[in-house]
C-alpha cells in the first residue's frame, strides 16, 4: 500500500529525474536556511560502466551554483568549495548530503519556500548533463537524507 501511494505521488509530482546517458538522480531536495543561499541534496546514480564526475551545476534560481564539500580542519568540520568535482564510480551511487558533498546555490534570485521547485542542470563532463527538478523541503531532517541507500524507504515521502 505504501508503494502504491508513493507511485501515485510520484506520478503527480515527479521527484526523480531519469536521464539520458545513464546518469540519474534520486530523492533530490533543496533546503534554504536564508533568503540568499540554499543547498541541494540528492543521490547521484551512475548506471554507466564508466566512472562519471559531477563537475558543476547551474540554475536560473541563483546567481552562482558551486560544488561544496565538508572537510575537517583542526577538529572542526568546515564547508569549502570543491574544485575537483564529485566522482561516481561505475554503476555506483554518491549521496549529496548535509555535512558532506553538496550543491550550493548562492545569490538566490528570490527566496525559496517549501513546495517551490528548483530546476538545476548537473554537468557530468564527458558523461553529459542532467536536468533535475528539486522541491524545496526545509523540514527535512538529515537522518532521512542519509538513510541506507541500499533499501529505498518510500514511507518517508
Ligand atoms: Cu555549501
Amino acid at each position: 500500500m505504501k508503494l502504491y501511494v508513493c507511485a501515485a505521488l510520484a506520478a503527480m509530482m515527479p521527484l526523480t529525474a531519469f536521464a539520458h546517458d545513464g546518469m540519474a538522480v534520486e530523492d533530490a531536495y533543496v533546503r534554504s536556511t536564508n533568503p540568499k543561499t540554499a543547498g541541494a541534496f540528492m543521490v547521484l546514480d551512475n548506471h554507466r560502466k564508466v566512472a562519471c564526475t559531477l563537475v558543476g551545476a547551474s540554475s536560473d534560481a541563483a546567481e552562482r551554483v558551486e560544488l561544496h564539500t565538508h572537510q575537517e580542519a583542526d577538529g572542526i568540520m568546515k564547508m569549502m568549495k570543491d574544485e575537483d568535482g564529485f566522482p561516481i564510480d561505475p554503476e555506483a551511487r554518491h549521496a549529496l548530503d548535509r555535512g558532506g558533498d553538496h550543491i550550493m546555490m548562492m545569490g538566490l534570485t528570490q527566496p525559496l519556500a517549501d513546495g517551490d521547485v528548483v530546476k538545476l542542470v548537473l554537468d557530468f563532463g564527458d558523461c553529459g548533463t542532467l536536468d533535475v527538478e528539486a522541491p524545496v523541503d526545509n523540514q527535512r531532517t538529515p537522518a532521512e537524507a542519509s538513510m541506507d541507500m541500499g533499501e529505498m524507504d518510500h514511507s518517508s515521502h
